[in-house]
């Protein structure tokens, strides 16, 4: 099976769709890349010390540097995913659209916020969002610019420069994107290229954070190697996302909704719906429509295509796996379920499975390809249970035709984000935070926690009356308060009620 050819010390980059090589870059060893950690700290210092209103007019230009260079940086990232150039498209759309939620969220959301210093009123009190210097990031190769456009935006909004490192399998759109940026006037992205070596060496080389957006398996590895730095860590590591449809929903809506969200780039989406749970009097006609909307895909690389070919060849073993053991436990294929050779080696057909349960791997682990898993539950309440038992939370979908009830059902699921009759887009809209529960990671990119992820979180006092007495040497130096008086203060603020508060009071007039 082709694949990405790495060598020592290069990489050569595979279009997986047609197996022609695009060009190569250096697996880099541990010492350039302490060495460019280094460097990125150094471009760090001017860069914090801008204004915030100052790095959102840069921000600007950096997005007016991609999309000048929009169209080359999508056909590489088509070229290096086998995706169709719309999807690509979309995921450099989706970079500018970052940047500027950044560029116009960023001076609110960062400035110091003053606090209520109650109950010591003596003070004033701030809380202040400071650059924490250099972001490391360990990208996937799915959206070889959509993921990274969810941390760097926010990360450099922030004041910190950022060291990149790009998929194995996606490493010549990861220099573009770096170079762009860079060339709108400032230095403020390093990119390092290589596989895990080069990821780990990263982790190890001194950044401040690092975003890690990836599989659990990597993701427990460089938790192990943080440890011995402690830097601190935020994980992205994909999904099990389940849909919900509940009695009287729009069937044909949730049907197609499952089949966008399951087969969009070919199913390597960490919020991609892998699992359905329909109510008995939906379930055959969703199963119908998903099976004719999948049918209705068109599968190739032209732009008319709504799939390309599978960036990972060995994605493919992992859906056969998946499928072999379903199948052998007694699921059914409605449609799907080969490869489609005459495509190209990566091309796997749009599935749909059904009688599945979740004594399936398909049911449990993430496939991360085009299969969809319909299965026929009796009430929305056994919905929930089997859309929260899985080891992942990352998003989940409801459709039902009663708002309280979806609404319910959202607060029910153990999931980072949960769409209301549709699937996915909650992800589309820059301001909301992302990310997971449980094995799907933690911390937040996008949104204003997004932007406060990658800043220190610092408090500020200082005492309203500069010239007025320490309160540390006030309260524990010198004479002490009577431990009577102290309880009488306690129960006067805190006492329960106006009685017991009053009572307080009146010993202390006695
Ligand atoms: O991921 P890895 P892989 C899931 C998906 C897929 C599975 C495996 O289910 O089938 O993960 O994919 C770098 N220290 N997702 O093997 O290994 C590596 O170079 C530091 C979900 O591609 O996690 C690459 O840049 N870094 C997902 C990045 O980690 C290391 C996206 C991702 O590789 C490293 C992709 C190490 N020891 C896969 N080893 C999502 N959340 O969207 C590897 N890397």
């Amino acid at each position: 099976m082709a694949l990405a050819a790495i060598h020592d010390d290069r990489i050569d980059s595979m279009n997986p769709a047609t197996g022609e090589i695009l060009g190569s870059a250096p697996v880099m060893d541990a010492e350039q890349i302490v060495r460019i950690v280094r460097q990125a700290r150094d471009d760090a210092i001017p860069w914090a010390k801008l204004s915030l209103n100052a790095r959102s007019a840069h921000l600007l230009k950096i997005r007016g540097a991609i999309v000048d260079r929009a169209d080359e940086l999508a056909r590489l990232v088509a070229a290096e995913t086998g995706k169709p150039l719309p999807d690509a498209i979309f995921e450099v759309f989706a970079c500018c659209t970052l940047l500027t939620y950044a560029a116009k969220a960023g001076p609110r959301a960062l400035r110091r916020r003053r606090i209520s210093t109650k109950p010591l009123v003596l003070k004033r009190a701030w809380v202040t969002y400071e650059p924490y210097g250099v972001i490391g990031m360990i990208a996937p190769w799915n959206f070889p610019v959509g993921i990274p456009a969810q941390v760097i935006p926010s990360a450099l909004a922030a004041g910190n420069t950022v060291v990149f490192k790009p998929s194995e399998l996606t490493p010549l759109s990861g220099v573009l994107l770096g170079e762009i940026i860079n060339s709108a006037g400032r230095r403020l992205i390093h990119v390092v290229t290589g596989d895990g070596r080069s990821g780990e060496a990263l982790v190890r080389a001194g950044v401040d954070k690092l975003e890690f957006t990836g599989s659990p398996a990597t993701a427990r590895r460089i938790l192990a190697a943080a440890a011995e730095t402690l830097a601190q860590v935020v994980l992205e590591l994909g999904g099990k996302d389940p849909m919900i449809v509940a009695e009287g929903a729009d069937v044909a809506k949730a049907a197609r909704a499952a089949v966008g969200a399951s087969f969009t780039n070919s199913g390597q989406f960490c919020m991609a719906v892998e699992r359905a749970f329909v109510t008995p009097n939906a379930y055959d006609r969703f199963v119908e429509h998903a099976v004719a909307a999948a049918k209705g895909l068109r599968q190739g690389t032209d732009s008319q295509s709504n799939l390309g070919s599978m960036t990972r060849p060995q994605q493919i073993d992992v859906i056969e796996r998946r499928l072999a053991d379903a199948v052998a436990k007694g699921a059914r294929i409605l449609t799907g379920g080969r490869r489609r050779t005459e495509l190209g080696e990566n091309f796997f057909e749009p599935t749909v499975v059904v009688d599945v349960d979740p004594r399936m791997e398909l049911m449990r682990e993430e496939t991360f390809g085009p299969v969809l898993s319909v299965m026929r539950v009796d009430s929305v309440d056994e919905a929930v249970r089997l859309a929260n038992d899985t080891d992942y939370g990352l998003n989940a979908s409801v459709f039902s035709p009663n708002a309280a009830e979806a609404r319910q059902i959202a607060r029910r699921l153990v999931a980072g984000g949960v769409n209301i009759n549709d699937a996915v887009m909650g992800s589309g809209i820059p301001a909301l935070p992302f990310g997971g529960e449980k094995s799907s990671g933690f911390g937040r990119l996008q949104g204003e926690e997004g932007l406060r992820e990658f800043s220190r979180i610092k408090t500020i006092t200082e005492s309203r009356f500069p010239r007025g007495p320490s309160l540390a040497a006030a309260m524990f130096t010198g004479k002490r308060p009577k431990p009577e008086a102290l309880l009488r203060m306690m129960r006067l603020m805190y006492g329960s009620g106006a009685r017991e508060r009053l009572k307080a009071l009146k010993r202390r007039k006695r």
